[in-house]
């Protein structure tokens, strides 16, 4: 009997992967290979709730592939798959949508956020994105899923839909728990520190890119909003841009918001701003030069996805049995 617990988590390849995917996702998730069994997706179908080039999205899910495992996922520990590729997302998705109600829907903060900066574009499927991720959490029995500060909401819709189908059909579904990081759940933009910094941002000055060349990211976080104090200062509420680059570099180095302050009583922000950026720098060395050299090896990187799929697929069959039983689909 297995009994490690299990986890999900995916990431959307709408736009390159940001230092908000990193801290606030990726980087917790190599941590937790030992103790759970793992599932890490690129959840594709979520990104065409907004439009995408076609060429541009197929890349984006190779290359975030090659990046997960440049930043520690061993293929070997974690099931890394693309959701495009185990049709059982789609198929509980459509069980799930029957069971999530147009209200809860309504008042998904992600769904208002995104409605209003894609107002020719409201597709249902932006609607009921909360019902597919309840189905590719659900899909695996997720105990818990690592996910940043934006998208406690859906972790807490999926457990209402699966609270209402274990109450009518007995105990199908597992009850997942959001897993929050203490430091790095909301990485903010760096030139509007009160909107997170977002992968399909239309001011990529606002982003720091995985991939980004060094110079890039340095001059990026030169020219990052701070305020008209002098002070680095931890104050989210009233100093949003220096406790956002605070934050940042705690992530980066590890150390407390004290000892931070401690470090630059005295200094400008000028130093404050190289300080992070320098730090920020070389944590993401290591994950561009390996996600350059995997990228060299396309053989390499189908063969994990295709190994991920059929290993996920096996898990995910086996749930959906269960709910088509359940519901009074007949068996094949
Ligand atoms: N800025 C962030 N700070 C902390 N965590 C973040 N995450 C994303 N941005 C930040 C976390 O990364 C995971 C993947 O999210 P996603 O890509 O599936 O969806 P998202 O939250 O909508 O990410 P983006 O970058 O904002 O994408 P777009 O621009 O396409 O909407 C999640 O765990 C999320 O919390």
């Amino acid at each position: 009997m297995d009994e490690k617990k299990t986890i999900f988590s995916g990431i959307q390849p709408s736009g390159e992967l940001t230092l908000g995917s990193y801290l606030g996702a990726i980087k917790n998730w190599v941590e937790l290979a030992d103790t759970y069994n793992t599932y890490y997706c690129i959840v594709d179908m979520h990104a065409i709730t907004v439009r995408q080039d076609p060429a541009q999205l197929r890349r984006r899910a190779v290359s975030q592939i090659a990046q997960y495992i440049a930043c520690g996922l061993d293929p070997k520990d974690n099931v890394i798959f693309i959701q495009s590729h185990v049709p059982e997302h789609a198929q509980l998705a459509w069980v799930l949508d029957c069971y999530t109600m147009f209200g809860e829907l309504s008042r998904m903060t992600q769904f208002k956020d995104k409605s209003a900066k894609n107002a020719d574009n409201i597709n249902a499927g932006l609607f009921t994105y909360p019902a597919l991720m309840a189905a590719d959490i659900l899909l695996y029995q997720a105990d818990l899923v690592p996910v940043g500060e934006d998208q406690k909401q859906h972790v807490e819709l999926t457990r209402d839909i699966a609270h209402r189908f274990n109450t009518i059909y007995g105990d199908v579904f597992t009850m997942p728990e959001p897993f929050i990081p203490k430091t790095g759940a909301r990485i903010m933009s760096l030139t509007t520190p009160e909107n997170k910094m977002s992968k399909s941002d239309k001011d990529p000055g606002g982003c720091i890119y995985l991939l980004e060349k060094p110079e890039d990211i340095l001059r990026s976080f030169k020219r990052a909003v701070t305020d008209s104090d002098t002070v680095v200062r931890f104050d989210p509420e009233n100093k949003k841009g220096v406790s956002n680059l605070m934050t940042i570099y705690s992530a980066a180095t590890g150390k407390t918001m004290e000892e931070i302050e401690n470090e630059f009583v005295g200094k400008g922000y000028g130093d404050f701003k190289l300080a992070v950026g320098e730090a920020v720098v070389e944590q993401l060395r290591p994950i561009r030069e390996k996600t350059e050299d995997l990228l060299k090896n396309k053989d390499y990187l189908v063969s994990v996805y295709r190994d991920g799929a059929e290993r996920a697929s096996h898990a995910a069959y086996k749930t959906l049995r269960k709910v088509y039983k359940k519901i009074g689909f007949p068996e094949k």
